[in-house]
């Protein structure tokens, strides 16, 4: 081994013990959570749900994928696998010559499978001069057009003088990129770039009910530094609030946040927020004075983005085995984690804007052996067809999982 490993394992193993005699409890907690020890995964068999692999390269490395169920598309943001292996600011990973410059947005037209299968899958063309290094994303109908909002994770470059600097030093320069989409040309045309100093770690965004405001869940504190791997077991992270006109962000919650990952706005107009390395959904409501968290919905399972189905069911992807998910991140065309979806019902969709233990959480699927489903990072359901997309930032291929019709 390399002097160097070993120095950087001392100082890891050090910096966990000092830590951890300091907050025994909370680790106890955060480690349970990650090894899971005491919880049962259950193969793919113990659920009515018909499930294939779609394999292609414009279905690679998808970190996130959002459902059109009025117009039947699937779309996500996608780059490939090796791509996110190496550049990866959330993940504290800076290799910028690992960047392959062709992160994109592919689209399937779900009801239309198509002789090869593949739900005639394409790309959007993109009116936009610079590389996207995609992430987290969200679509809101504004007027008549469908507008975008991607977070971009740019290489940092001196704003004087234009030279690139050095990642591992000051971190990404991440930006919420706003688009257009044409539909007519199949093209998403740049409306205008968002940068701020809340934006430190943007992982994933929802945009608020007038179309303007948005909450984005910054994974960690820091853009770079020593510690920045540990934030994902002592918690860590931000929410900031932006508007799209002013271009103006703030933060809006710095307490209370372990590895903030999924945000969605519900079909209630609250906005539910996965922290990772808590296992908890914290449920916020935007009012006059602010953002404020009126819930906390505990799953008892690591997982990571959310998304919102038609009926208003919060759908989270579940990571059962979190040791198996980072080893299927280091070697992601040879091996797959388990996986699993969970479903957040909220009993009274019509009791509006509160919370009160009106939630209940059930497991939809779970894939202990890794047959079918992807080492996944987002699943959205069709309640439509019945059936689940479920993608992977980290896997070489999407699943499709139809749900059987019992006799
Ligand atoms: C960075 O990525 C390039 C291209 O994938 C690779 O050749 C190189 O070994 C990587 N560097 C490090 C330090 O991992
Ligand atoms: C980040 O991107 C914004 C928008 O293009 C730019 O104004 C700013 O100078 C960039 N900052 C760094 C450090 O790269
Ligand atoms: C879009 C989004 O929230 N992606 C996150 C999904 O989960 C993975 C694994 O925790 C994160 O690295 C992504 O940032």
């Amino acid at each position: 081994m390399k002097p160097r490993g070993n120095l950087r394992s001392l100082f890891w193993a050090t910096a966990v013990l000092i830590t951890g005699i300091a907050y025994r409890i909370y680790l106890h907690d955060a480690f349970s959570l990650i090894f899971g020890f005491g919880r049962v995964i259950q193969p793919i068999g113990d659920f009515p749900w018909d499930c294939k692999r779609i394999h292609h390269p414009l279905l690679e490395g998808c970190e996130d994928i959002w459902l059109d169920y009025n117009n039947r598309k699937l779309y996500g943001a996608c780059t490939s696998v090796t791509s996110r292996t190496g550049w990866n600011p959330g993940g504290n990973l800076y290799n910028l010559s690992a960047r392959s410059r062709t992160d994109h947005i592919s689209v399937l037209n779900i009801d239309e499978p198509g002789p090869d299968g593949l739900y005639g899958l394409h790309q959007l063309k993109i009116d936009y001069a610079g590389d996207l290094d995609l992430h987290g994303f969200d679509v809101h109908q504004v007027g008549d057009r469908q507008r975008f909002w991607l977070i971009n994770h740019r290489p940092p470059v001196d704003p004087a003088t234009g030279e690139p600097l050095d990642p591992t030093k000051v971190g990404a320069n991440s930006t919420i990129e706003i688009f257009d989409l044409d539909a007519p040309s199949n093209t998403l045309v740049h409306v205008k770039t968002i940068a701020s100093e809340a934006l430190v770690s943007p992982n994933n965004l929802a945009v608020d009910r007038d179309g303007l405001g948005f909450l984005v869940a910054n994974d960690h504190n820091t853009k770079v530094g020593m510690f920045r791997d540990l934030g994902m077991i002592f918690g860590d992270g931000s929410l900031a609030y932006c508007r799209s006109d002013t271009g103006k962000c703030n933060l809006v919650a710095t307490e209370g946040c372990s590895f903030p990952n999924g945000v969605v706005r519900g079909r209630d107009g609250l906005f539910y927020v996965f922290h990772s390395s808590a296992g908890v959904i914290t449920v916020h409501k935007s009012t006059e004075n602010g953002i404020i968290e009126i819930e906390k919905i505990p799953l008892h399972v690591p997982a990571d983005n959310l998304s919102v189905d038609k009926e208003g069911n919060i759908v989270v992807a579940a990571i059962p085995h979190p040791y198996g998910f980072m080893r299927a991140a280091d070697d992601p065309y040879n091996r797959v984690a388990a996986a699993g979806v969970l479903m957040v019902r909220k009993q009274d969709q019509r009791n509006d804007q509160s919370g009160r233990g009106n939630y209940e959480v059930i497991k939809v699927i779970e894939d202990r052996d890794a047959e079918f489903l992807p080492t996944s990072t987002v699943a959205v359901h069709d309640s439509q067809t019945h059936r689940l997309f479920l993608a992977g930032g980290f896997s070489p291929f999407l699943s499709i999982c139809q749900r059987r019709t019992e006799r």
